[in-house]
């Protein structure tokens, strides 16, 4: 099935979860025990990516380790990073909408495009909006962040991404963030849009997954709470607030 249409399916049934897993941060077989874990206790995607320090290595040992340990599909989200995952179920193919860098805009991808034609990868395309604090992310992509009480700017960018024919939007508070993008942005933004909205950044508690949820985001990401002690039942909260 495409992963596309899974994700359909999925939402069908409610909120959709993720787990994002950095390859920088760990070996690739703590990484493929990770994601083990998160399917378990109930995770609908993994997310293999990051922001930084990502070798080539790194990021295709943990792509291979993590596919070979999990059902769930994977997918390669290239945020910044100039590894690329070519073995995944899909490829992200974000659009950094308010970087300041056309590279991050649509340079990069207009290199990597034919490859990916030719190879055949299902390609999710998807308007990627970065609100403050934007973490590293922010840096390193020459973000001009989304203030987090400009809730019209985030709607303007998220429609701008529907209108140029995205299949989603994702609004990425930073990976690390202290708190999630606002909830009342979120609302203003779902209540515009058709296309289904991703939240990431600063999610760490059944608290935060509950709000965004509630404000309206469809697919929730978390990284972080995977990295910290407890995060099995951490991350089994964190999914029963969404899937209740
Ligand atoms: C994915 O960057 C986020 O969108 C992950 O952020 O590590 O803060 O969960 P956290």
């Amino acid at each position: 099935m495409k992963i596309q249409n899974y994700i359909e399916e999925k939402l069908n049934q409610g909120a959709v979860h993720v787990t994002l897993i950095d390859p920088s941060r760990q070996t690739p077989d703590a990484a493929a025990r990770l994601t083990e874990t998160a399917q378990e206790v109930g995770s609908d995607l993994i997310f293999v990516g990051g922001a930084t320090g990502i070798t080539q290595h790194a990021l295709t040992e943990t792509a291979k380790a993590v596919k070979e340990r999990v059902s769930i599909p994977v997918l390669f989200f290239p945020t910044g990073t100039e590894s690329i995952s070519l073995n995944l179920d899909a490829f992200l193919f974000l659009s950094l909408l308010n970087s300041r860098n056309a590279q991050f805009f649509s340079g990069t991808q207009s290199r990597v495009a034919p490859v990916l034609k030719r190879l055949e990868i299902e390609i999710l395309s998807v308007g990627y909006i970065v609100v403050e604090p934007g973490m590293k992310l922010g840096e390193i992509g020459e973000i001009d962040l989304v203030a987090r009480d400009n809730f019209w700017q985030a709607v303007g960018y998220a429609l701008t991404a529907q209108f140029m024919g995205m299949s989603y939007v994702y609004l990425e508070a930073g990976n690390g963030a202290a708190q999630p993008v606002p909830a009342g942005m979120i609302r203003a933004v779902k209540r515009e849009i058709a296309v289904p909205l991703i939240i990431g950044g600063g999610i760490r508690t059944a608290i935060d997954a509950r709000r965004v949820r509630q404000a309206g985001a469809d697919i929730v990401v978390t990284g972080t709470v995977i990295e910290t002690a407890g995060y099995r039942e951490r991350l089994r909260s964190i999914l029963s607030a969404l899937k209740d």
